[in-house]
């Protein structure tokens, strides 16, 4: 039996514009959904191809037809989830699709494939497999939550050797619920750990040197949790993996330093954490209560970090009710006041599932809402919704000057400087900060093409 999965492609999508900058190859990350779905997946009953989309699409009509098809679709990705089920069912292949918008969207995606799996997989796969060798797939299986102390480890074997990062994950879930976030609507608030000897385990299945740590929060924000973590980074550290890391964890990360030192000995080399806002309303409006502690010094916390040679990739998202025009400068000098390495500035964006998405459709603040279509633009680096203090071309300019601000010339060889002197990661973030320096000009053509499809004409960024 034939099985494809299928990573669809969003060409709006900077990262999977490798022709077109080269420095974003370093950034192509790999689809674990598939991999660990693949893991899932019987070998001797199922000869398996994963598809990544993100680097190429294959020429489908050349391939042989397969018996079953499982597309997996982040929202941004719907689209052209759609028009691949479309092909396959055209062949009288069944299709089945599950993750994230497929669980939060159930009934539009039922309109376009045979099949779909809600929530986790783990729980389901078996039989949706069983189900499909005997012909008579059900119209929809709800796999629940997982139990994730017993699954086995994805297929890191499956996929070409095309990768900047490997991927694995060590927990599910996330207590904070952040407004916009969609993570604790999906995996849920309790905070679910893969056993220790199982993720050592994995990472030494992984080829390549460098790993992407796929957990929304690799440290968790309890004792019991800090100390799992510890835990976890002994055992990585005794295995001797001899891999370089990155994950993402919130800010608490720096207020431990037996922590730091256990993480960067394990091969940690940089850590994403979501800031926010810069002000206490920003961050009380968007739910993000990790952020408020009382006397938190971001800077100081940055500097932890960066001591044990761990690269600080800083998120912020622009277009809070309470953001106003200047917006972006102020996340810009945030960013750089705080100290990190790279920022990721983000459009407010309504995900499906989230508190967000409620508050703004019951507001009718959601402007691009011709779904399936637009979600192609749900991928927070387009204004989709309508924010309160800024027009629909202020905010696009906010981001620009955000941007431009934060990654000039002076400012990165600065950076430069400092990674240097610290003898913090030079390479990686000379690479992500000139890749980021290279979409800003990608950005502008990419904004100007959804000005025009918006009707509102190119001159307007
Ligand atoms: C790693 C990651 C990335 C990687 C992607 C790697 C990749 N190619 O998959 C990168 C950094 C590139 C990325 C980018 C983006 N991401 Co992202 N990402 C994640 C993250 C942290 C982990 C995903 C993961 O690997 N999980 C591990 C696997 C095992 O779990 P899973 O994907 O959920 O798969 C399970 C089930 O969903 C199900 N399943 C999934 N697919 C399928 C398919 C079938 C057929 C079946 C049966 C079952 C099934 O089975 C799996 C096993 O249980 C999630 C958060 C999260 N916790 O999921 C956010 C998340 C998925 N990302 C999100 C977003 C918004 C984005 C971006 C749009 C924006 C951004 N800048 O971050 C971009 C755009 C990507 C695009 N191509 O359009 C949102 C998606 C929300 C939504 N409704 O779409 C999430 C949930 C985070 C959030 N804060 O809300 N992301
Ligand atoms: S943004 Fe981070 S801290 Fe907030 S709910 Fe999502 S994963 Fe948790």
């Amino acid at each position: 039996m034939r099985l494809y999965l299928i990573n669809p492609s969003n060409s709006l999508v900077s990262i999977v514009r490798v022709r077109e900058s080269h420095w974003n190859r370093y950034r192509v990350w790999k689809p674990l959904s598939l991999m660990a779905l693949a893991g899932l997946t019987p070998p001797e009953a199922w000869d398996i191809t994963i598809v990544d989309e993100n680097l190429g699409a294959p020429d489908y009509p050349a391939m042989p037809r397969p018996d079953l098809v499982g597309i997996t679709a982040f929202t941004s990705q719907a689209p052209r989830a759609y028009e691949v089920a479309a092909h396959f069912r055209r062949l009288g292949a069944p299709v089945v699709m599950g993750g994230i918008h497929a669980t939060m969207c159930l009934d539009e995606v039922m309109e376009h494939v045979d099949s779909v799996v809600t929530w986790e997989a783990e729980g389901v796969w078996p039989q949706v497999l069983e189900d499909a060798r005997h012909g008579c797939l059900k119209r929809r299986y709800d796999g629940g939550l997982a139990k994730i102390g017993d699954i086995p480890p994805a297929r890191h074997d499956l996929l070409p050797a095309r990768y900047a990062f490997g991927a694995v994950q060590t927990t599910r879930g996330c207590p904070l619920n952040c407004s916009f976030c969609s993570v604790t609507a999906f995996n849920g608030a309790h905070y679910r750990q893969r056993p220790i000897a199982d993720v050592v385990r994995e990472f030494q299945l992984i080829r390549e040197k460098r790993v992407l740590v796929v957990d929304d929060n690799l440290v968790g924000t309890r004792p019991e949790h800090i100390a799992r973590a510890k835990d976890l980074f002994r055992a990585m550290a005794r295995a001797n993996l001899k891999k370089e890391w990155v994950a993402q964890a919130t800010i608490n990360f720096a207020d431990d330093e037996e922590l730091l030192a256990l993480a960067a000995k394990a091969g940690c080399r940089g850590v994403f954490i979501g800031f926010e806002s810069p002000t206490p309303e920003g961050l009380r409006e968007l739910g993000k209560k990790s952020n408020l502690l009382k006397g938190r010094d971001f800077r100081a916390s940055v500097r932890s970090i960066q001591r044990h040679k761990i690269l600080v990739v800083g998120s912020f998202i622009l277009g809070l009710d309470v953001d106003e025009p200047g917006i972006g400068k102020r996340i810009a000098e945030a960013a750089t006041q705080y100290g990190v390495d790279i920022l990721n500035a983000l459009f407010l964006t309504p995900l499906p599932g989230t508190r967000l998405w409620d508050q703004m459709r019951s507001a009718g603040r959601i402007v691009l809402d011709a779904f399936p279509e637009d979600w192609k633009y749900y991928t927070l680096t387009f204004p989709v919704a309508r924010y309160k203090h800024l027009s629909p071309d202020g905010v696009i300019e906010e981001m620009i000057s955000c941007d431009r601000s934060f990654y000039s010339m002076p400012r990165i060889l600065r950076r430069m400087w400092g990674n240097l002197w610290g003898r913090r990661q030079l390479l990686i973030s000379l690479v992500g900060n000139l890749s980021y320096r290279n979409n800003l000009r990608l950005n502008r053509k990419a904004y100007a093409d959804f000005n025009r499809q918006r009707g509102q004409g190119q001159d307007s960024v």
